[in-house]
């Protein structure tokens, strides 16, 4: 497989982890998103993903598949153990609940293009930008620390989705330097999850592209 990846994107931090989990082999095509005003705007690029965002996913059959919880939902279903999500389907629910708050509700508001959009478009100084960034990074995780209980992982005894979304959404956190002593269970499940390989081998700098 080929992965379309940014080493400080989050969104593809998500789906390295799960490939990392599943034991799949893949490759790396580096998309700078900042040099030269991103070179996922470049046509070639669009031509693999229209939406102009990492990451994408060549599968084994030559399929581009696009959005990370897409991508690694097909990769559990395509490889299943072990299982990023749990069977029963409330535990399920649980699981893509605090994935969703990460990936639907944090995440978006704090990605390259709004952060950008802030600046050039509304001509907001840095310190407005920051003070968005950290807002909704703080009030995401203010519910995610009452809704999670690490024994040790976000949901229970085994690696699961959430926690594929909660060790980048903590990484891009830590780098905009957003204080974290507020959220001590979020900080346990990232060192509980760090502390195996595959999230390892994931984290930014450890990635090919690292700066
Ligand atoms: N919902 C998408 C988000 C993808 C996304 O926004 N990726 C960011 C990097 S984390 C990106 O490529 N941003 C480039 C841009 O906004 O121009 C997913 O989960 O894959």
């Amino acid at each position: 497989m080929k992965l379309y990846s940014y080493f400080r994107s989050s969104a593809a931090y998500r789906v390295r982890i799960a490939l990392n989990l599943k034991g799949i082999a893949y490759e790396t095509v580096s998309v700078h998103l900042v040099k030269d005003g991103g070179h996922n705007k470049r046509p070639e690029f669009r031509a693999v993903n229209p939406q102009m965002r990492v990451p994408a996913l060549v599968t084994a059959a030559g399929d581009v598949l696009i959005q990370s919880l897409a991508i690694i939902e097909y990769l559990d279903e395509t490889h299943p153990e072990p299982p990023l999500l749990p069977r029963d389907p409330t535990a399920r629910a649980k699981v893509r609940a605090l994935a969703d708050l990460i990936a639907c509700d944090i995440h978006p508001l704090n990605n390259t293009s709004p952060l950008r959009y802030l600046k050039n478009e509304m001509g907001q100084p840095q310190s407005a930008i920051d003070a968005w960034y950290h807002h909704w990074i703080i009030t995401g995780f203010e519910a995610l620390e009452a809704l999670i209980e690490p024994e040790p992982y976000a949901y229970g005894t085994r690696v699961s989705l959430a926690d594929v979304c909660v060790v980048p959404q903590v990484a891009n956190a830590r780098r905009l330097k957003v204080p974290l002593d507020k959220f001590p269970k979020i900080v346990g499940v990232e060192q509980a999850a760090l502390a195996l390989a595959a999230f390892d081998r994931a984290r930014p700098e450890n990635q090919p592209d690292a700066e």
